[in-house]
């Protein structure tokens, strides 16, 4: 019984009280941390399901109305009506003017997505099968982001969203993502920023999020891409300009390294070769 009452409860839990993962039978949004995903809670909230609600109440209620109404056993005679021009004109129209409502606020934000504010910082996100390869290219950072394996995870951290390698951002700035893959087709999400793109492989989609709060995001590979679509989860840590900083310094060490003995050695070969 209380079993019942925990899982009712969480379905009417307003969305704002989930965090920044996916929770056992949540039914809305994930908590929004940036201007974009606000925009389409509320149009969701606000505009998309109370439209939706009251169609479908709407419809329901003619159905029930004309059962009954025009059942059998009170219309011994049928009726031969049929056509109605006021009544066509009406349904013709009114579902016409409900698109044109919604479409005004959904291009809105659809349009503010597409347009990419003076970045203040750029990520590169590449989809391999079955990983996320990130680069900061004003930064020479490249790393690879790999799931840790059920049985590797620590305390707290969620089953099949953790990875080894997180990518890291500074709250407040805006971030410019280039995304990319390497194989086949793999796209990049992070529901809390609202984010969602494709990444096809030879060709770079753009994208872009301020996150409102600092705080650890998890995100999953949304495009069918193979066996293991399902292990290549996305981690973003949205820190503090100092705590950034901090990183980027760490990881220019840690990341930077390989890679650019990687390239001497390529230039090297390639030079051997002619
Ligand atoms: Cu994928």
């Amino acid at each position: 019984m209380f079993k019942n009452f925990f899982y009712i409860f969480f379905l009417i839990t307003p969305t704002t009280l989930l965090g920044n993962e996916p929770k056992d039978w949540q039914l809305g949004f994930q908590k929004s941390a940036s201007k974009s995903m606000s925009d389409i809670v509320w149009f969701h909230d606000y505009m998309l399901l109370p439209i939706i609600t009251a169609i479908t109440a709407f419809v329901l209620f003619l159905l029930l109305y004309v059962c009954v109404r025009y059942r059998a056993s009170r219309n011994k005679i049928a009726s031969t009506t049929s056509h109605n021009t006021i009544i066509e004109v009406i349904w013709t129209l009114v579902p016409c003017l409900i698109l044109i409502v919604m479409a005004v606020p959904s291009f809105k934000v659809l349009y503010s997505q597409d347009e990419i504010p003076k970045a203040d910082v750029t990520i590169k996100a590449i989809g391999y099968q079955w990983y996320w390869g990130y680069e900061y290219p004003d930064e020479n950072i490249i790393f690879d982001s790999y799931m840790i394996a059920d049985k590797d995870l620590k305390e707290n951290q969620p089953r099949l969203l953790t990875v080894d390698n997180e990518v890291y951002v500074p709250v407040n700035k805006v971030v410019k993502v280039m995304i990319t893959a390497n194989d086949v087709l793999h796209a990049w999400a992070l529901p809390s920023f609202g984010v969602k793109r494709d990444a096809v492989p030879g060709r770079i989609n753009e994208t872009w999020f301020k996150a409102e709060r600092t705080g650890t995001f998890y995100g999953q590979c949304s495009e069918l891409c193979g066996i293991k679509h399902a292990f290549m989860p996305i981690t973003v840590n949205v820190v503090t300009e100092d705590e950034y900083n901090k990183w980027l310094e760490e990881a220019k060490v840690k990341f930077a390294k390989d890679e650019i003995k990687n390239n001497i050695k390529i230039v090297k070969k390639i030079k051997d070769l002619r």
